[in-house]
């Protein structure tokens, strides 16, 4: 009796350190920072392709982790994407399909999921969902869209106001929370989220001016006449040449257009250079002014000798200077946190994930945005590291989508997915064990019309090899044959050659619809 009565004062006694042991031993659940910009084509970064820029610190991510060449969102829109990623839903069940309706917030996020996990967790930058984000021990965030100089900031301690550029000031609150403000104790999921490159595209002032003086390549498409494509493409607003302003996008002063009398193509204005150069303090100004002098007089002189596939360049070339030189912040900044994650010790046990809210067109088919199932839009960047689990520097092309990061971050934290989410963890992907990995299709619906930018609805099924799309209101099908025209301008769908394809093909998405429960 005696000795069971030391033993159990033995075991009382070392209860607590065990349980301390438990707490204090900070390797146990990795932490997870999601670094998301708005609006980053894969193209913009030279992981994927050199071509237009060298993004060496993203590129980091993917030399010491995986590189996804085949990730995609499941509708290419801003909202709509933040909302499946929070919900690992498809739009039609999380009920946001657009940019306008609030998020419904009594839905499960996996944020809260992980908070109540014991996770630290706070956001910082552009959520853009019409309320606060549920789950967060702290965030800062954009009101709306969010603006790129002197940003206003939501927080859950009241609202306020930065001086300076956004990209430098969203990573320097999130640098501050991870060096000052977290509770140590504890692993973290951080969100990092950049209003970054969203149009209107204004750099910093040391890249505008650095950027200004760049020429780029022209994409193969630049000149598409949209022949072999259906009425979707064509009616499309969305033309570097017929649709983006020269005032708002371009950079050129309202003045100037207007002593220049006729300017053509005719294009709707709005405010000048609207409301972000109008935030600017007139000590800002006076760094953005010679460039943008420059800009207007080589307008002024130039536009009206120039013929249509000049113009076009021009336009594109101003686009892609201004596009690319937000992009450029975004990479330095980035380069900040991964520093920081090496100083502090921290990256050995942290997952980083770079990704976009979706794609965009970067000249591709002559245009600009996104919401279109065509590749460039429908694909997103996406690159893991997750030191000792993910071998470095590999590639992987299988056809994982934002649909399924929710369920993916939770398995990785070990944290139990609620049922009715509609991804799938690519934990098996990560970790070496792809043979566990199967998934043929996936499934994208995008329903924001009539919006800006006049993309008609559509939905289909996406394989490595083939996308079939339905243009529903309007009636029209397209099929792509992704190996053979990986530009995707020749629609296949009525070819004799595909038809049995396109039966196969009808019946798997029709499947899709079912599963995933969309009768919209
Ligand atoms: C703004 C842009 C559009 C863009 C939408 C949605 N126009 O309205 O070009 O498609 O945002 O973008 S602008 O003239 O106001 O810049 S999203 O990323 O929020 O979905
Ligand atoms: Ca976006």
């Amino acid at each position: 009796m005696k000795n069971i009565v030391f033993n159990l004062i033995v075991v009382l006694l070392s209860l607590p350190i065990v349980i301390y042991a438990q707490v204090a031993k900070p390797q146990a659940k990795p932490n997870i920072l999601f670094i998301m910009s708005d609006d980053h084509g894969y193209q913009a970064i030279s992981a994927y392709s050199d071509k237009l820029i060298k993004t060496p610190n993203i590129d980091r991510i993917a030399k010491e982790g995986v590189l996804f060449t085949n990730a995609c969102v499941a509708n290419s829109i801003c909202e709509p994407s933040r909302a499946t990623i929070l919900t690992g839903k498809h739009s039609h069940m999380n009920g946001k399909a657009d940019n306008r309706k609030p998020f419904d917030e009594s839905q499960m996020t996996f944020p809260q999921l992980f908070q109540n996990a014991g996770y630290q967790t706070a956001m910082y930058g552009k959520l853009h969902l019409g309320n606060n984000p549920k789950g967060f021990d702290e965030f800062m965030i954009l009101p709306g869209q969010g603006d790129y100089f002197n940003p206003d900031f939501i927080t859950n301690k009241g609202d306020t106001t930065i001086t300076g550029y956004a990209t430098d000031v969203i990573t320097d609150l999130t640098i501050n929370w991870l060096d000052k403000k977290r509770d140590k104790a504890k692993p973290f999921m951080l969100m990092y989220l950049h209003k970054s490159p969203h149009r209107p595209w204004w750099p910093s002032p040391e890249k505008f001016e650095e950027f200004s003086k760049k020429v780029f390549p022209m994409p193969e498409s630049l000149f598409d006449d949209y022949s072999n494509r259906g009425t979707a493409a064509k009616t499309a607003k969305m033309s570097l040449l017929l649709d983006m302003k020269y005032s708002q996008d371009s950079k050129v002063r309202s003045e100037i257009i207007k002593e220049m009398g006729e300017v053509l193509p005719k294009i709707s204005q709005g405010k000048g250079l609207g409301q972000e150069y109008s935030r600017l303090s007139l000590q800002q100004k006076a760094l953005y002014d010679p460039i943008i002098d420059s800009i207007s007089n080589s307008f002024k002189i130039n536009w009206p000798n120039m013929n249509t596939k000049q113009k076009m360049n021009w336009k594109y070339q101003r686009f892609m200077q201004d596009y690319l030189a937000c992009v450029s912040s975004v990479d330095d900044n980035v380069g900040r946190v991964l520093n920081y994650l090496d100083e502090s010790g921290l990256a050995k046990n942290t997952i980083v994930i770079y990704t976009s809210d979706q794609g965009f067109y970067l000249g591709e088919h002559g245009w600009f945005d996104k919401r279109f199932i065509y590749d460039e839009s429908f694909k997103t960047p996406l690159m893991i590291r997750w030191p000792n689990v993910i071998k470095p520097g590999i590639t992987n092309d299988e056809m994982v989508q934002n649909l399924d990061f929710a369920q993916t971050f939770l398995e990785a934290a070990k944290i139990e997915a609620p049922n009715d989410m509609q991804g799938k963890s690519f934990m098996p992907l990560l970790n070496g064990h792809s043979n566990k990995w199967n998934r043929e299709a996936v499934y994208y619906h995008y329903s924001d019309f009539p919006n800006e930018h006049n993309v008609q609805k559509h939905y289909g099924i996406v394989t490595k090899e083939y996308k079939l799309v339905y243009f529903y209101d309007i009636d029209e099908w397209e099929l792509y044959d992704r190996k053979k025209d990986p530009q995707e301008m020749k629609n296949v769908f009525n070819d004799p050659l595909y038809a049995s394809l396109v039966k196969e093909l009808k019946l798997k998405l029709k499947k899709l619809r079912e599963k995933y429960k969309d009768n919209s």
